[in-house]
Formats: C-alpha cells, sequence, structure tokens
C-alpha cells in the first residue's frame, strides 16, 4: 500500500537535490527522515515503537515485566539497564516461549569489549569496579570463561532470556565503568537493540501486520561517563512513535525528573505518564494528577508483576513448580515479613483472589486499558496513522517561489494526492480503529 508514496517520495527528494531548483521550504528535510519508514513497510513490518523512558531505578523494566505478566527483562536494587531493549508482545497463540534475537552486529561490539576487558592492562580496574559495585562479580568472573562472555544469537525461554539480558548488561556496565572514553565511542553505535518477542494473555495480534514494540532503556541519569546513556535514551525517543514516561513516586520533582521529561517533551511526541512506586510514597508527595503531559496512571509495578505471575498460571495447569514458585514470590511481595505463615494458612484459591485484588489495585490493569492493548489491537494501523500525518506536513502542492522554476513542478502534488488515497484505504481498512485519519 505504501510503496507507490515510496516512488513519489523518492521523486520529489531527487528532484529537490537536482541544481539550481527550489522546493517549498524544509520539504527536503521533512521528507528525508520517513523515507526509510516508507520503504520498510512494503516489507510487511510496520512497528508502533513505544519507548519507556525515565531516571534510572524508577521501575521501567519492572513494569514492562508486569506487562508481559513475565520476570523477563532484568531488574534489582542497582542501576541494570545499559542496552535498550525492544519487546514485541504477541497473543498466546502465536509463540509458547519468549524468543530473544541479538542483532549480530550487538554481538560484534559486546565480543569486542569483553576481550577488550579481559586484556591483563585492564585487569585492575576491573578488580576495582567490581569492589566498588559488587553486583558486577559474576560478569567479570565471566571475562575469565573461554568465551563464555559473548552473548547468542538466540535464546529462548523466560529465565534463559532473564539471564542472557543481565549477562549483556553487566558487561556492559563493567565496560562503560573501566574502559577509556574513546574505544568505548568506537564500539556503542554498533550495539542495535535486542528484541524479545513474547506470549502474553492481552492481545490477539500475531506477528503479521505490524508489531507493537515496548523499548526498555537506562535511566540517562546514570553516575557512568557523560553521555554514554544519554545517547541510547536520545535515540529510542527518536526512534518512538509515542513515549511512556515513568516518574518515581519517591523522588518527585528533582533534576534527573526534569531532564528525562526535557528530554521527552522536546520531540512533540504524545507522552503518556506513570507515576510508580506509589506504595513507597506519602501521598503528600505524590500528587494524584499526574505531571504536565496530561494522560497517565499511578502505579506499583512490583506488586503487578508478582500478582500477574500467580494470575498467569491456570489453577490445574501443568506447570505446577513453575505456578507454586510464582505463588511463593506473590507472598513475598505482598507480606515481606511473614510471607512463610501466609504460604502455610492461605489455600490456592484464596492466593489466587488476593492476587486479582493486588493486581487490579497495582494499575497496571489501568495502562494496559488506556494505552497498551489499544495500540497493540492495531499496531500497523497506528503506525501508518503516525506516517501519514508526518507525510502531510511535509509540504503543501508548490506554488512559484519568486519566479524561479519549481521543483518538481508537480511532484508534491502527486505525493499528495497519492497520501490521500493511502488514507481513503487505510478508513475502510480499519473501520473499527479508533484512529482518526487525516
Ligand atoms: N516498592 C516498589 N518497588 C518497585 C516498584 N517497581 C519497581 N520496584 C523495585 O525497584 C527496583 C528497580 O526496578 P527496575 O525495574 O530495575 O528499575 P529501572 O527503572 O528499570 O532501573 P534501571 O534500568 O537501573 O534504570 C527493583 O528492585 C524493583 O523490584 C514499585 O512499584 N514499588
Ligand atoms: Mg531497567
Amino acid at each position: 500500500m505504501l510503496s507507490s508514496l515510496h516512488t513519489a517520495a523518492a521523486e520529489v527528494l531527487a528532484s529537490a537535490d537536482a541544481a539550481g531548483t527550489t522546493t517549498p521550504a524544509g520539504t527536503a528535510d521533512r521528507l528525508r527522515p520517513l523515507l526509510a519508514e516508507l520503504s520498510e513497510a512494503p516489507s510487511g513490518r510496520l512497528d508502533y515503537r513505544l519507548a519507556v523512558v525515565a531516571p534510572m531505578k524508577a521501575g521501567k523494566s519492572t513494569l514492562i515485566n508486569a506487562v508481559l505478566s513475565r520476570e523477563l527483562l532484568p531488574s534489582r536494587g542497582p542501576a541494570m539497564t545499559v542496552l535498550p531493549t525492544c519487546v514485541v508482545p504477541v497473543a498466546a497463540e502465536s509463540a509458547r516461549e519468549p524468543v530473544l534475537t541479538v542483532p549480530g552486529s550487538t554481538i560484534e561490539g559486546i565480543t569486542a569489549l569483553a576481550h577488550q576487558l579481559a586484556l591483563p592492562g585492564y585487569q585492575p580496574a576491573v578488580t576495582t569496579a567490581v569492589w566498588q559495585h559488587p553486583h558486577l562479580t559474576a560478569a567479570e568472573a565471566r571475562l575469565s570463561g573461554t568465551g563464555a562472555a559473548v552473548p547468542t544469537h538466540r535464546t529462548v525461554g523466560t529465565q534463559a532470556i532473564h539471564a542472557a539480558l543481565a549477562e549483556m548488561n553487566d558487561l556492559l556496565r563493567l565496560a562503560l565503568t573501566v574502559l577509556p572514553h574513546e574505544e568505548l565511542l568506537a564500539q556503542l553505535p554498533g550495539l542495535q537493540p535486542p528484541e524479545v518477542v513474547v506470549p502474553v494473555p492481552w492481545t490477539a495480534t500475531g506477528p503479521a501486520g505490524g508489531w507493537l514494540v515496548l523499548v526498555d532503556t537506562p535511566g540517562p541519569d546514570e553516575d557512568l561517563p557523560p553521555g554514554m546513556l544519554d545517547r541510547f535514551v536520545t535515540q529510542e525517543i527518536r526512534r518512538a512513535h509515542e513515549l511512556l514516561l515513568v516518574t518515581d513516586a519517591t523522588r518527585r520533582d528533582n533534576e534527573a525528573e526534569h531532564t528525562v521529561t526535557r528530554m521527552a517533551t522536546s520531540v512533540r511526541k504524545h507522552v503518556f505518564t506513570v507515576v510508580n512506586r506509589v506504595d513507597m510514597a506519602d501521598e503528600a508527595r505524590t500528587p494524584s494528577s499526574s505531571p504536565s503531559q496530561g494522560s497517565g496512571v499511578r502505579t506499583v509495578a512490583r506488586q503487578g508483576l508478582a500478582a500477574a505471575g500467580v494470575l498467569r498460571h491456570p489453577p490445574d495447569g501443568e506447570r505446577r513448580r513453575e505456578a507454586s514458585a510464582a505463588a511463593r514470590a506473590f507472598l513475598r511481595t505482598a507480606f515481606p515479613l511473614d510471607w512463610e505463615h501466609h504460604a502455610e494458612v492461605l489455600s490456592g484459591a484464596e492466593i489466587r483472589n488476593l492476587a486479582r485484588r493486588q493486581w487490579e489495585q497495582s494499575g497496571v490493569p489501568a495502562l494496559l486499558d488506556q494505552l497498551i492493548t489499544v495500540r497493540a489491537r492495531d499496531p500497523g494501523a497506528w503506525a501508518l496513522a503516525h506516517l501519514l500525518s508526518r507525510l502531510a506536513s511535509v509540504g503543501a502542492p508548490a506554488i512559484a517561489v519568486s519566479g524561479r522554476p519549481l521543483v518538481p513542478p508537480d511532484g508534491i502534488t502527486v505525493l499528495a494526492s497519492r497520501r490521500q488515497q493511502v488514507v481513503e484505504r487505510a478508513r475502510s481498512l480499519y473501520v473499527r480503529s479508533p484512529i482518526t485519519w487525516r
């Protein structure tokens, strides 16, 4: 459907680049970045990217895990995420288990960093870094092993993916802490986000006709070499169609929150706001309305994740061991001081009822209802609407500019009319979607 638009856009650009010609101001600059998206579409994959951005430790990874109903992305008390990670939720029938794919360029980049870190000259710096950040001990141990620090291209299953992502992120964190700035700058641009396709209970979308991609990002305010993580975050903000800005209810109105909010709002994309960790903040510090960007919800991601773990397993399903591990993890979160007592006295049905209540109270269902499931129903349509609206701003049909030849003579008119044809077609294809086609 979009190939005719790509041809028209390429013709406008080719004419605009020809010597001595004039196009309406800014046309080429606005059109050029769209060309890649227009040519990607005929290959059948239209992504709608929703980037999750926040200061460090606001709970980005935990929130995505809660949405996925499984502990897939690594999270912990000390700083964790370095490399942005794409997550594609699909219908449970489309995939039995989550599958992680790491791009070849990322494997090469991380392998090169691992080899550098393993050089004897860096040993003292690595030892000091691990002494300061004991959670990196495992990454150091893998470096001295034989090639075990190298990520593999494909990994299947929640636990294996969790471990693989934790390894990759910790290795990168060690590299960011130890290696000189210039050497890192040479490797980092080659690191493309890994991608995990995950079965979830709340969508019927298979891997066809457009994918919703949730992008987990690092906290740009981390105490690492300046600019390193900003670069990843800025790139994902630029690539995203829409942003999910998470703020931490226990750390409101500080410099970190202002920085991330500025980064998110500077690009003029729709921002949906989540105030997370509301269980840890007193009401006085958490205004009931969300920050300035309009729509938003308040969440307790950790509670949502623990409850979802219980609810994901059918009460009489085959995976009993996993179900009882999920029940224990849930009770540990719900009753940190005496969870063992609750494990003894509560029946399976009582634990499920409690989990259902806590899931509802966690705010995660509200996030699903207000934002995520709406986008997941027709991600291709949302991506297309976004693309068409950006194309609409490229240039009005050309009018003569101070007597000089106008180029393309009618290229922009052709582009505009093809765009209109695509809009009409999309209107008839996606009649039930809440998108306003313009
Ligand atoms: N009490 C409470 N803890 C939470 C909540 N959400 C996340 N956490 C905990 O906060 C810690 C940090 O969560 P992460 O998901 O790693 O946060 P993040 O924003 O991804 O962190 P970085 O990737 O390091 O920037 C973990 O120990 C989570 O279990 C919440 O709503 N309430
Ligand atoms: Mg994280």
